[in-house]
């Protein structure tokens, strides 16, 4: 079974996160942000994942412990329920839209983090949530996970709209390349023979 849980506790934030890769969607999530709450669901949703995520954080300070934290434990629990990456697809890349928002996304389960994330948002705000935090949250899920992400913005307007896009794709791409190739008969997809 392809799921994982991870428990991560420091001085700013207490994180509990399930994961099955081979899930329905069914989400439980509860960060104490809204907005990072719904950017999850739709993440469990689009990539077919049962996802828990649990955050206690120092929302007293602001969002930024608590968004890049769940993206820390998300990567790791991702990478966990992974295992050996034997029989994946490994590639993926999509044009998610949303309305007037376009959003390209690439991925690469390489176990090489790295991150290209080229979207800008021409508010400081959506609702409570800083847009600045998206990015962070992309990042530390990208290190934790051991992927290599490209997520590109192409135009757009609407800053939910934008960051909608940016997380509906990573979640299409991610279920496209975490999901089982028969034809690669349970190898692991490079000439290395380790990813
Ligand atoms: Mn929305």
């Amino acid at each position: 079974m392809r799921a994982a849980s991870i428990s991560r506790r420091t001085a700013e934030t207490d994180v509990h996160v399930s994961i099955d890769l081979d899930g329905t969607g069914k989400a439980t999530i509860a960060t104490g942000v809204g907005f990072l709450d719904h950017m999850l669901e739709l993440f469990a949703r689009h990539g077919l994942f049962d996802l828990e995520v649990k955050v206690d954080g120092d929302l007293h300070v602001d969002q930024h412990h608590t968004t890049e934290d769940a993206g820390i434990a998300l990567g790791q629990a991702v990478a966990k329920a992974l295992g050996d990456k034997r029989g994946i697809g490994r590639y993926a890349d999509l044009h998610l839209p949303m309305d007037e928002a376009l959003t390209r996304i690439a991925i690469d389960i390489s176990g090489r983090p790295f991150l290209v994330f080229r979207t800008a948002f021409r508010v400081e705000k959506i609702g409570q949530f800083d847009t600045e935090l998206v990015r962070e949250w992309f990042q530390a899920f990208a290190m934790n996970a051991g992927i290599t992400l490209h997520v590109e913005t192409l135009y757009g307007d609407n800053a939910h709209h934008i960051a909608e896009s940016c997380f509906k794709g990573l979640a299409r791409a991610l279920r496209k390349a975490v999901s089982i190739d028969p034809r690669e008969d349970g190898r692991v997809p490079s000439t290395k023979g380790s990813l």
